[in-house]
């Protein structure tokens, strides 16, 4: 009997382990639903002269925007509203960052760090003409934690034969010190090109890793995915009590908080022997 409750133990521990995979497909959905719904807050930051503004203003020629420009000087922080490939994205644009003993450049820039961090997404601009040099390493190495889009600007300036190589030295130079795979692209502002490109990398990093995976399904209401939040929390309890094979009869609790929960959605209360009959699946021997 003890062999079988074993083995049934495995089972049911499988069981969840599938069941909690689903959920964050779903939640994952979710996210991508809210993304859309609420938006993202987006940085343009790099060293003075680069072309933060430029791209900014190429964003929102090109995003058809809702304007509202924030008060503020040249020397502060701006905020644009700009809708990204459907994602509305309050981006602000910062002032350069550089060591300074100027006192109110010196307050621009602390705001600019400040609204680094505090961005969802922070495109980091740097002058193609400059180079792939130390000072550009020194300034993106403060930035490898974030979701990261690198943009190479000016390439006008540059010989057109050049771009491959110096994208080649930036990728390489990231891939093994980045969280997350950081887009990297090449621009001219000026001459507005590579916008285009710009819009889809900053979509594509905000959007990696909330693509729907559960076949079909996906969660659109906060009611549906607080059901499942809660769901998956009760799963997650109960796969941890079945790992430690814990008597099955210790699941119920867990079990029928995430069933509930999942009933919610459907209007449904489950009723004992729902709970029951999961049980007798398990449950040979009782
Ligand atoms: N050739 C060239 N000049 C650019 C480009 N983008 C910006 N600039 C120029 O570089 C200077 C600084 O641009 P700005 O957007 O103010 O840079 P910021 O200080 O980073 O905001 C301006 O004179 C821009 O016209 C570009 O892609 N190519
Ligand atoms: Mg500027």
């Amino acid at each position: 009997p003890d062999d079988v409750e074993e083995m049934e133990s495995s089972r049911m521990t499988e069981s969840i382990r599938k069941a909690l995979m689903g959920m964050a497909a779903l939640l994952e959905t979710s996210n991508r639903g809210k993304i859309y719904r609420e938006g993202i807050s987006a940085v343009i930051t790099g060293r003075p002269n680069v072309g933060k503004s430029s791209l900014l203003n190429a964003l929102l020629r090109e995003s058809r925007a809702i304007v509202t420009p924030i008060p503020g000087t040249t020397r502060d922080v701006i905020e644009e509203s700009l809708s990204i490939k459907g994602i509305p994205v309050r981006t602000i644009d910062t002032a350069g960052v550089r060591e300074t003993e100027d006192v109110v450049e010196r307050m621009g820039v602390d705001r600019a760090q400040k609204a680094v961090e505090e961005a969802d997404v922070v495109i980091a601009v740097l002058d193609a003409e400059q180079g792939f040099d130390d000072d550009a390493k020194d300034f993106l190495s403060g930035l490898l934690e974030k979701k990261l889009v690198v943009v190479l600007n000016k390439t006008d300036l540059i010989r057109e034969d050049s771009i491959p190589e110096l994208l080649a030295q930036v990728r390489g130079w990231l891939l093994d010190r980045c969280a997350e795979e950081p887009g990297v692209i090449t621009t001219s502002a000026s001459e507005n090109r590579g916008i285009e490109a710009l819009e889809d990398a900053i979509a594509g990093i905000v959007l990696m890793g909330s693509a729907p995976k559960a076949e079909g399904a996906m969660i659109s209401s906060l009611r549906h995915r607080q059901a499942i939040d809660e769901a998956h929390t009760s799963l997650a309890q109960a796969l941890l009590t079945s790992q430690f094979g814990m008597p099955l009869d210790l699941l119920t609790v867990d079990l029928r908080a995430a069933v509930d929960a999942l009933g919610r959605i459907t209007g449904e209360t489950v009723s004992e022997d729902v709970i029951d009959r999961i049980f007798s699946e398990f449950c040979i021997g009782k």
